[in-house]
């Protein structure tokens, strides 16, 4: 019985991503869903490549968090549109959610649409939200080991950012071991090293961003 419901809402979900899809499609509008886990540098990622576009392109924001709205006033600083949605407890957005926050944002023809996922690395993988890009951003303080940890994530990446780079001074992160597990589940995902702090990798990420391809087919 549990089981059947599941399967229900998988499909809801699924049929409202497919029509957010549709719509981001009809725009030329690409959106990226960034997931990771929380205070891997979602926020600080999302304003560095704001920073970094410039004129290049028009980039409104969704930000996903169980409570508060820290990080959509972060970003409406920046004067971009932005939509907090609070999950009141959910571990990962849907498709729904996205559709509402979507009516309510102004979104030009070619936009850039950030939608930063609840912070966790687990669930946010199993729910399409119509996105053209999966951006998973993993930190160096976590540890190398969370590709062979958290799978899921890993294997639906189309870019895998390494964040807080700065730090690899301080923590034992095996580099190698990191590149190894990311590769083993996915080996056509970029991966990009940047630190929000010192600025390093950002220009590649942005530019990587500015020209990626997005996959209308997915998920
Ligand atoms: N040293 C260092 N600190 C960073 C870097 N990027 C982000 N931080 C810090 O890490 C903390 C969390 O950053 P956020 O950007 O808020 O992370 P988040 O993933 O959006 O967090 P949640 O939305 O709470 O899940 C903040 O104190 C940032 O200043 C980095 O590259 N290097
Ligand atoms: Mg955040």
């Amino acid at each position: 019985m549990e089981i059947k419901v599941m399967k229900n809402i998988m499909h809801a979900n699924q049929k409202l991503a497919e029509e957010n899809r549709d719509y981001f499609r009809s725009k030329g509008i690409k959106a990226v869903n960034i997931m990771a886990s929380p205070g891997s540098g979602k926020t600080s990622t999302i304003m560095k490549l704001i920073d970094a576009f410039g004129d290049k392109a028009h980039v409104a924001v969704v930000e996903g968090d169980i409570a508060s709205s820290i990080d959509a006033e972060k970003i409406d600083k920046l004067g971009n549109p932005v939509v907090q949605i609070n999950t009141g407890g959910g571990c990962h957005l849907d498709a729904n959610m996205i559709k509402s926050a979507v009516e309510s944002l102004d979104l030009k023809e070619g936009a850039i649409l950030f939608i930063e996922n609840v912070g966790n690395l687990v669930c946010p993988s199993s729910f399409d939200l119509g996105e053209g890009i999966k951006m998973v951003i993993a930190s160096v303080p976590e540890g190398h080991d969370k590709p062979y940890k958290y799978t899921s994530m890993f294997e639906a990446a189309d870019i895998v950012v390494l964040n807080k780079i700065d730090l690899m001074p301080y923590i034992d992160f095996d580099k190698d071991s990191f590149y190894k597990g990311v590769k083993a589940l996915n080996e056509n995902a970029e991966v990009i090293e940047i630190s929000c702090k010192t600025g390093e990798g950002i220009d590649k990420l942005a530019q990587w961003m500015l020209t990626a391809q997005v996959s209308h087919n997915r998920p």
